[in-house]
Parts: structure tokens; C-alpha cells; sequence
């Protein structure tokens, strides 16, 4: 099950009481006050973890608390603090507080580690209200409250490069040929129903991650076909790999295709629609002696200014040049979006 969306409930631990005493013992007359404090609550925890790929935990625990911290007792014996309560969320995971609309933590890289709700401090015992003039205190504090909060979770999958186009162009196609990711390829539009990620290693330490996300149509940001609910996991990356399928027999102009597809990437974001992209024009094997299709495809590139490639990938035909120039906009884009941040 793929959960991209959740909502939860965190308790973080209260404090426990402080306690007020004196101490009773023979051979101690009026002995002096010796309640201890509480113990602080547990708070709740969340870390990334790169080895997850959906919110699913959460859809079945929406309610999670950290323990209580234990009361103060005399002997000026402080309480057990409440045990921490940690959870692990995929890499990838935005948290926003549904109270004040802000966003608590977005979880960008594998271990990193946060606080989400804070435990209550625990109550002053009586023994530390004592002082040379007031030596019998009997005030003593309750244990504070551990944070309560609603959060909403959203995951929206951090990968370098976004494959976009049409259902049935051959997007899983293609992923399944540069990366080790299997996702389920068949002759009908809708194959994907959610998004697969895979690493395509290049050799070295070059490397970078694609996803394929459900294919696109017209009126998709009106919830036609899949929607557009899957785009905001191709709102993090550096490229779009554009894919057309200039088949004879898809029935539908393929210059079309692109600019409905890039109708549906603006009306969902219009950063994403200006991203840097690449257009790919995918089987090419099945074009037979006609060089039209093609040379509309490739003019429609020149036009918009794209770097282009024709390939079969379901072959492995042209994906060498193709990968390499993923990697090469990728490692571009990185360090340009650094030298922007040093700036
Ligand atoms: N002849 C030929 N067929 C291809 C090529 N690439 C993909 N296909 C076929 O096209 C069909 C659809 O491929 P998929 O990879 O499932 O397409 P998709 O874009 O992921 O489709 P959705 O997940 O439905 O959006 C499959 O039958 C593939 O075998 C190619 O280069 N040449
Ligand atoms: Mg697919």
C-alpha cells in the first residue's frame, strides 16, 4: 500500500508530580522536607529513514504518544523520566502542524532526526522550596503537559529526475531499463498507479535517482484520469524527462501530446513546468519507413529549445547517450542551485 498523506495525533509524555515529604526517621527529630521532583515526560521523535517509501505506519497508528513521566517520591527520590518515543518516516516527508498551517520539519536526508512534540518538565518536589527562613515548605508543582499535536504528513519523494508524458509512452519502460527498479509494464494506459523510484548508476560515484510517476491526459488537473495527485512527487527534482510515443498508432498527434502534458504540468505548478527538460520521442522501432512523425518531433524540440532524443527503450536503443545526458543536466543543475544557495 502506498501512502503518500496522513494524518496524526502525538501525545508527548506529561511531567510527573513533584512531591512534598519529610523525613521520618528515628533518631531525626524534626527532620527537614525531602520530596523529590517528577520526572519530565518522553518527547516524540521522528528520523528519515531512505529504506521507506510510504506513510503506511501512520494510516494504521494515527495516534502516538511518548510515556508519562513517573512522580516525585520522598527521600528526595526524583521520578523515572518517561521514556522518548521514536518513529521513523520515509526521506522525502514535509510535517506540518494542522493548528497554525506551518510546516514543522521537511525530512530531506536519510538519519536525520527531529522533534516533534516535546515531553512536559516534571513538578519541583517540596525539598527545593526550602530556605533558611522557610525550612518546612509544603508546596510542591504539578507535572506540565507534554505538547499534543495534529500533524499532517505528506510525502513527496525527493528524485533528481521526473519522467512525464502520456500513459502507455513507455515511462516505466524506460526506467526499468537504466535502473533496478521493476515496476509493472503492459500494452494499456493506467499501468502505473503509483509512483516507483529507481538509482541509475552510471559507474564511479556518478549516480542519480528518476522516478516514474502515472502518466498524464487532458484535464488531468481536474482529477481526469489518474489526476494530477502524483505530480507532487516530481516537484523536487532538477530535470523532466519528457517522453512522447511517436508511434503511428497511438491515434493522437504527438506534438499535441507534449503540449497538453505541459498544460497539465502548468496548471499544476508553474515552477515545475519551467524545469529543465529533456524530450525523448520513445519507440522509434516502430516507425516503420515514416520519417514525419519524427521530424515534427524533433522540430517541435528545436522550437522549445529542448535537447532531444530518439529511442526505443523497450530495446535499450539510444538510452546510453540518453542517460549521460541526464546525468550531465542533473550535475549542472545541482550546482547551480549550490552556487545559488551560497550566494
Ligand atoms: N515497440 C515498442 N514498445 C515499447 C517501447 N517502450 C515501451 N513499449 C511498450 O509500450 C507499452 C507501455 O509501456 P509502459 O512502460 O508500461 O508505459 P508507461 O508510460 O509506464 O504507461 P503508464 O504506466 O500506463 O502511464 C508496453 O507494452 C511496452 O512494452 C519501445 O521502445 N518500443
Ligand atoms: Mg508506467
Amino acid at each position: 500500500m502506498f501512502i503518500d498523506q496522513v494524518k496524526v495525533f502525538l501525545h508527548a509524555g506529561k511531567g510527573g508530580n513533584g512531591c512534598v515529604s519529610f523525613r521520618r526517621e528515628a533518631g531525626v527529630p524534626r527532620g527537614g522536607p525531602d520530596g523529590g521532583r517528577g520526572g519530565n515526560g518522553g518527547h516524540i521523535y521522528f528520523t528519515a529513514d531512505e529504506g521507506l517509501n510510504s506513510l503506511t505506519f501512520f494510516r494504521f497508528h494515527p495516534i502516538n504518544k511518548a510515556r508519562n513521566g513517573a512522580h516525585g517520591e520522598g527521600s528526595n527520590r526524583q521520578g523515572k523520566q518517561g521514556a522518548d518515543l521514536e518513529l521513523t518516516v520515509p526521506v522525502g516527508t514535509v510535517v506540518k502542524d494542522i493548528a497554525t498551517g506551518e510546516i514543522v520539519h521537511d525530512f530531506i536526508h536519510h538519519g536525520e532526526r527531529f522533534r516533534v512534540a516535546k515531553g512536559g518538565k516534571g513538578g519541583r518536589g517540596n525539598a527545593s522550596y526550602a530556605t533558611s527562613t522557610h525550612q518546612a515548605p509544603r508546596e510542591s508543582q504539578k507535572g506540565a503537559p507534554g505538547e499534543e499535536k495534529e500533524l499532517f504528513l505528506e510525502l513527496k519523494l525527493i528524485a533528481d529526475v521526473g519522467l512525464v508524458g502520456f500513459p502507455n509512452v513507455g515511462k516505466s519502460t524506460l526506467i526499468s531499463k537504466i535502473s533496478a527498479a521493476r515496476p509493472i509494464i503492459a500494452d494499456y494506459p493506467f499501468t502505473t498507479l503509483i509512483p516507483n523510484l529507481g538509482v541509475v548508476d552510471l559507474g564511479g560515484t556518478r549516480s542519480f535517482i528518476v522516478a516514474d510517476i502515472p502518466g498524464l491526459i487532458a484535464g488531468a488537473h481536474l482529477g481526469h484520469g489518474l489526476g494530477i495527485r502524483f505530480l507532487k512527487h516530481i516537484e523536487r527534482t532538477k530535470l523532466l524527462v519528457h517522453i512522447i510515443d511517436v508511434s503511428p498508432y497511438t491515434g493522437r498527434d504527438p506534438v499535441e501530446d507534449f503540449d497538453v502534458v505541459m498544460r497539465e504540468l502548468e496548471a499544476f505548478n508553474p515552477v515545475v513546468a519551467r524545469r529543465a527538460q529533456i524530450l525523448v520521442a520513445n519507440k522509434a522501432d516502430l516507425l516503420g519507413g515514416d520519417k514525419m512523425i519524427l521530424a515534427s518531433v524533433r522540430k517541435l524540440a528545436a522550437d522549445k529549445g529542448l535537447p532531444f532524443f530518439a529511442v526505443a527503450a523497450v530495446k535499450g536503443e539510444g538510452l546510453g547517450k540518453l542517460v549521460k545526458a541526464m546525468a550531465d543536466t542533473v550535475e549542472l543543475q545541482k550546482a547551480a542551485s549550490g552556487s545559488e544557495e551560497r550566494a
